[in-house]
């Protein structure tokens, strides 16, 4: 999945439109019931056929959801105004940068187009002048040069999107298509199965259970477990965009058919992992790494909030130790035991969930390891802090009784 990040009117939608020039949209779908963003799926025909998913977010708190989704983000910046650090913070002086959020997220792979190439009359000079002006930037909030890939293009006349540009000839990198393919498709697949909950419903004697794959692939016929609540389903049928499938890849949201009676419901933000090779665990405390995005709130030992995941809307935590303060450009930890974080400022701190959930370290599970911290639940969310999870306290599953996952229908085992 690829976050395609940038100021409003940089030309993010015309970029995903000029790859779409050549390859198939397979599926324009919403996301996540609350994540407003255009999300395209393509597949390409190169010469090794891909299949990218695309997530255009609409707003700062939509662009956080899909930086916690994402594998890699595109960062677009106009050639006719450099990476706009004048603008990294919003009204209200919260940091809005989508570089910054997106290093604290833990997205290690940034390919950085400059588009409008056109405008500028194809220059390498100014090309140069805006990537030496961003990787200063870039490495003043702790990206390294080496992680981020530049990549001029202009989304109106196409160069430099699917074709080497004869306008850039100068320019000697890989064409976006190009250096898309480059990234590794086989990180997902390879891990062992995880599957995050979105909703469940009873029909009749049907369970329908609508989850998203995130790592793994998900066979048909194979049981699930999912936590908190370790309920174990046998997986009868299951359907991906209404059509029956026996296999379900990452990035796929697939609704599983569970037969038997069941009364209590899984909640969204449930993991489910393969049962027989695999352990799910709660988290007692989660450990965090964080950058502080909220200029009125500081994070001290008590502060409580909600924390908000990819996959869970949001569950309470609170506070219980701020451990040390982390340096912004270097990413070393300072040895010290601050008392507070303050805006821009990046920490180590330690949560405890006040519900069962389980999250992932992003070492791990990285789109299950990525966090958003907010004061209120409301419907505008008041984003405190970003980051990643870095340590989890667990406690274990109880073993599992095969007898009670023959029968076939959702058993909550005790
Ligand atoms: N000249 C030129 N205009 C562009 C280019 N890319 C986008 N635009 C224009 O910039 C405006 C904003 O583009 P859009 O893709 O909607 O930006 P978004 O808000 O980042 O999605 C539109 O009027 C586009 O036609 C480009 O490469 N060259
Ligand atoms: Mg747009």
């Amino acid at each position: 999945m690829v976050v395609i990040v940038g100021m409003e009117g940089s030309g993010k939608s015309s970029i995903i439109s000029g790859l779409n020039g050549r390859g198939v949209i397979l599926k324009n779908e919403e996301m996540h019931r609350d994540f407003k963003c255009k999300y395209v799926t393509l597949r390409t025909n190169e010469k090794k056929a891909m299949t990218f998913s695309f997530i255009e977010p609409r707003g700062v708190e939509n662009m956080l959801t899909g930086l916690s989704i994402a594998d890699c983000a595109i960062i677009v910046i106009d050639s006719t105004q450099g990476y706009p650090i004048n603008n990294i913070v919003d009204s209200e002086d919260n940091i809005v940068d989508p570089a910054s959020l997106a290093v604290s997220m833990g997205l290690k792979t940034l390919i950085c187009c400059v588009n409008k190439m056109d405008v500028v009359g194809y220059s390498q000079t100014v090309y140069n002048q805006l990537r030496d002006g961003a990787i200063t930037y870039f490495k003043s909030i702790g990206i390294e040069e080496s992680n981020v890939t530049f990549v001029p293009v202009s989304a109106q006349t196409g160069d430099g999107l699917l074709d080497k540009s004869e306008e850039m000839a100068w320019y000697e990198g890989l064409t976006l298509i190009g250096q898309l393919h480059t990234l590794d498709r086989e990180s997902r697949t390879s891990r062992r199965l995880r599957l995050v909950v979105d909703s469940t419903e009873v029909k009749g004697t049907v369970v329908l259970i609508r989850c998203r794959v995130h790592y793994g692939i998900l066979l048909s016929g194979r049981r699930v477990v999912f936590c908190p609540g370790n309920w174990a389903v046998y997986v009868d049928k299951m359907r991906v965009g209404g059509l029956e499938v026996k296999y379900a890849w990452p990035g796929e949201a697939v609704e599983l058919e569970v037969k038997g009676p069941v009364n209590e419901m899984m909640e969204q933000g449930c993991v489910g992992a393969a049962i027989i090779d695999d352990k799910l665990k709660v988290a007692m405390g989660i450990e965090v790494e964080i950058l502080v995005t909220n200029s009125k709130v500081e994070v001290t030992t008590g502060l409580q909030g909600y924390l908000c995941s990819c996959h869970k809307a949001s569950f309470p935590v609170i506070v219980s130790q701020i451990k040390e303060s982390v340096d912004a450009a270097t990413r070393i930890r300072n040895k010290d035991t601050p008392t507070s974080l303050k805006i821009g400022q990046i920490g180590v701190v330690s949560l405890t969930p006040l519900v069962e959930v389980v999250v992932e370290t992003v070492s791990d599970y990285m789109s299950l390891g990525r966090i958003i911290f907010c004061k209120e639940e409301e419907e505008k969310k008041d984003v405190v802090a970003v980051g990643v999870v870095v340590d989890v306290d667990h406690t274990e599953l109880p073993k599992l009784n095969m007898e009670q996952l023959n029968l076939g229908k959702p058993v909550r085992i005790k």
